[in-house]
């Protein structure tokens, strides 16, 4: 059986979909919240509940035969600002509940793990390409928890004797942009609900000013890659973190390519400190020679193709469908 938290989210939503598309079967759900409508019907079963009730990740353990997880329940990083010991709560104790349950499972767990960028700190330059082992000094509480689940995944899964049968992997992602669905709590929303503004014909406010600049990738891509990670031979794998990126533009970039197609698109500015801190001190350009090296990632969607082919045709759709 595969075991998905967070299914609803974005990234639950967008893999499930793609998982049933692949025919691949036994998928059950996990969210805080009752299932979409729209995805209920890929699930072998669903569990409604708490990622921190530990009950309920034993009873989810216990009643099923569990040899994949892709964990993707979280709280993002500007909500985790705001929520500190609920962000740690939610994402290192959710975390170490499943890891718990492995531990005591005499099945092997090949164990997806969605980690950040936000582990990272660069105090300045972040124009520079950085390597998975650089700058890894989160300041921001979210940064924070997923960097030691990053390590004590690592740690349970090469060192540790009680976890043999434990198979650690995690992608670092940054911004991610889908047609069908936005973010929420996290600080690179501002790409996401710029495009989905200008769509709509609306103007945006963003919080953060126009050379910010961060990686991005459009979601068929993060799915891809997080697919394609878990199918890669582990012999192969000479990490068990890697990150990725697809293209990298700053907020005019992005302003200028959405402004080509919506010539009204209104750009306003009302810059959040907090939140603008955070992408200053994020990379903008990722060394992804290991990803490519290791499992062949290469993205599908570059900039172009990305705006011109993906969002905004199906972003549109998606919109005149609902009118
Ligand atoms: C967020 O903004 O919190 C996330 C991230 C950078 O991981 N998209």
């Amino acid at each position: 059986m595969i075991l998905i938290t967070g299914l609803n989210g974005e990234m639950g939503s967008a893999l499930v979909q793609r998982l049933k598309e692949l025919d691949v079967k036994n998928i059950i759900g996990l969210d805080i919240k009752p299932i979409k409508k729209s995805i209920k019907s890929f699930l072998t079963k669903s569990y409604i509940g708490d990622i921190k009730d530990k009950h309920l990740i034993n009873k989810i353990f216990t009643e099923n035969k569990i040899e994949q997880v892709y964990h993707l329940a979280a709280i993002l990083s500007t909500k985790a600002e705001s929520l500190p010991f609920l962000s740690h709560q939610i994402n290192v104790d959710g975390f170490l509940n499943l890891l718990y349950e492995i531990q005591n499972y005499n099945t092997k767990v090949k164990f997806f793990f969605a980690s950040s960028i936000a582990v990272y700190h660069l105090d300045q330059n972040n124009n520079i390409k950085i390597s998975e082992d650089e700058f890894c000094n989160p300041s921001n509480m979210y940064g924070c928890n997923k960097l030691y689940c990053e390590r004590i995944g690592s740690y349970f899964s090469k060192y540790s004797d009680l976890m043999n049968n434990l198979d650690f992997r995690s992608l670092r992602f940054s911004g991610i942009v889908s047609a069908n669905t936005l973010p929420v709590g996290g600080t690179s929303d501002y790409a996401p609900e710029m495009i989905h503004n200008a769509v709509q014909n609306k103007s945006y406010t963003c919080y953060v000013n126009p050379k910010s600049c961060i990686p991005f990738m459009v979601m068929p891509d993060a799915i891809d890659a997080i697919i394609t990670l878990m199918n890669t031979k582990r012999s192969s794998l000479k990490r068990n973190v890697y990150h990725i990126q697809a293209f990298n533009p700053t907020v005019k970039e992005i302003y200028n390519k959405l402004k080509a197609h919506f010539p009204n698109f209104q750009l306003n500015y009302d810059i959040n400190e907090r939140r603008q801190s955070l992408i200053d001190c994020w990379p903008s350009d990722l060394d992804q020679s290991a990803a490519k090296k290791d499992w062949g990632w290469e993205p599908k969607f570059n900039f172009n193709k990305a705006f011109d082919d993906y969002l905004i045709p199906y972003i549109s759709d998606y919109y005149k469908m609902k009118e």
